[in-house]
């Protein structure tokens, strides 16, 4: 993709909507070394650092050359590489690692949090709790819990007897740490593109029993171009723009009751309007539902054995559908950036859920994703380059 003449696109630019970022940059390994001590601080809840060090990563993802003693100069120069940064990225140069993430991976706290946080549904917050009343290790958590280590044909067993929770509000089987943890190796398995479609397939062929008419986009780091992909991530919407979002509303509870009624979502984490977390409450975003579940393909035989995987589903009105898109495209810094710009920029409000102008609430409804860049008077960025 490259850079058209007159274009505003900079690898040095503030924004990471304004960068071109690929999935693999040519200081890979430098990035991935700063990652650790971006995890670090956010496993300690040092938020604004555990963001400094993402925006820095960010910008270095970015930068087109390999960065050595010649050229460090030019990496100083770059937006959000601060005086810490600056010295971990010369000492890289230097000795080709970071003498801080030796002793971060080799702190116990550390390591923990990182097999604690692992498991679906456990974040850093909870994570420090388990450590602080004495857990250190997954077997801990398994005692705790009253796990036992299975083999993956106990799982299914075991997720039909004690291991469902059921939840009040969606009537369907909760997703506790308990089931966090007996799935924990099948969620930690990486997703191939080709099951990631497989999977779309299904849910989109059940849907249509619900209701016909209906598109999607497979979004997430799937559309970003990742050969594999820690979940599936689905922005669900309606052909027929006129129905101001009648044809999307409660269609979320009833496709993913239907999918549990099948045996292909066997848990729930969340499922909720978009209301509840979004501040822009008006009513054509009232029809935004999403669900966060756990989703298996049914197995024939043992050739053909598959595992339980994360599925994300987004419904959003035909009017905010390709909002949706972009805002469920990511990648998390992207999309930070893409609000922050709207923002400071073009005094507007930019959300999964809507576009709006800030001084007077009037909304918009983008055609297209390329008139989401427009409103926005960004410049298109194609999603395999959104890797910020
Ligand atoms: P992965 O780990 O392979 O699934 O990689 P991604 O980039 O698909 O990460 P994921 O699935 O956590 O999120 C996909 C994008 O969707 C992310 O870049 C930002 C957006 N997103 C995730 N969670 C939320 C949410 O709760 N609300 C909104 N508005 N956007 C979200
Ligand atoms: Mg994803």
């Amino acid at each position: 993709h490259p850079i058209k003449k007159d274009s505003k696109i900079r690898y040095n630019h503030r924004y990471a909507c304004m960068r071109h970022s690929p999935l693999l940059c040519p200081n890979q390994g430098l990035v991935e070394r700063l990652a650790i001590l971006r995890r670090h601080r956010e496993l300690e809840g040092l938020d604004m650092q555990a963001l400094s060090y993402e925006r820095a990563i960010s910008v270095i993802k970015a930068f087109p050359h390999h960065i050595i003693a010649d050229n460090i100069h030019e990496v100083s120069d770059l937006p959000h590489i601060g005086q810490k940064i600056r010295s971990k990225i010369q000492e890289f140069i230097q000795h080709g690692d970071i003498s801080e993430c030796k002793n971060v991976l080799s702190e116990t706290r550390y390591r923990s949090s990182v097999d604690f946080t692992a498991i679906y549904g456990v974040g850093p917050v909870t994570a420090r709790k388990l450590y602080s009343s004495g857990l250190r290790t997954i077997n801990d958590l398994e005692k705790h819990y009253e796990v036992s280590p299975q083999t993956n044909d106990d799982i299914a067993n075991n997720l039909s007897q004690g291991y469902r929770l059921v939840s009040s509000t969606t009537g369907l089987p909760q997703l506790s740490i308990k089931v966090g943890l007996a799935l924990r190796e099948e969620l930690s398995l990486q997703i191939p593109r080709s099951e990631v479609e497989e999977i779309h397939d299904v849910v989109m062929n059940e849907l249509a029993h619900i209701r016909s008419g209906c598109v999607s986009t497979i979004t997430g780091g799937y559309r970003r171009g990742k050969a594999e992909s820690n979940d599936i991530d689905i922005v669900v919407s309606h052909k027929d723009l006129k129905c101001g979002g009648d044809q999307v509303k409660g269609l979320c509870a009833k496709l993913v009751k239907r999918l549990y009624d099948q045996g292909l979502v066997t848990h729930v984490m969340h499922m909720s309007s978009f209301r509840e977390h979004d501040t822009l409450r008006t009513t054509h975003w009232d029809s935004l539902e999403k669900a966060l579940a756990v989703f298996i393909l049914p197995s024939h035989g043992k050739e053909q054995k598959h595992v339980h995987r994360r599925l994300d589903l987004i419904f959003a009105a035909p009017e905010v559908y390709w909002t949706a898109v972009v805002g469920w495209t990511g990648s998390k810094m992207f999309e930070r950036d893409l609000r922050l710009w709207a923002k400071q920029e073009k005094g507007m409000k930019f959300g999964s859920s809507g576009i709006s102008r800030l001084h007077d609430s009037k909304l918009y409804f983008p055609k297209s994703e390329r008139e989401v860049f427009e409103l926005l008077d960004l410049e298109w960025i194609h999603p395999t380059l959104r890797n910020a």
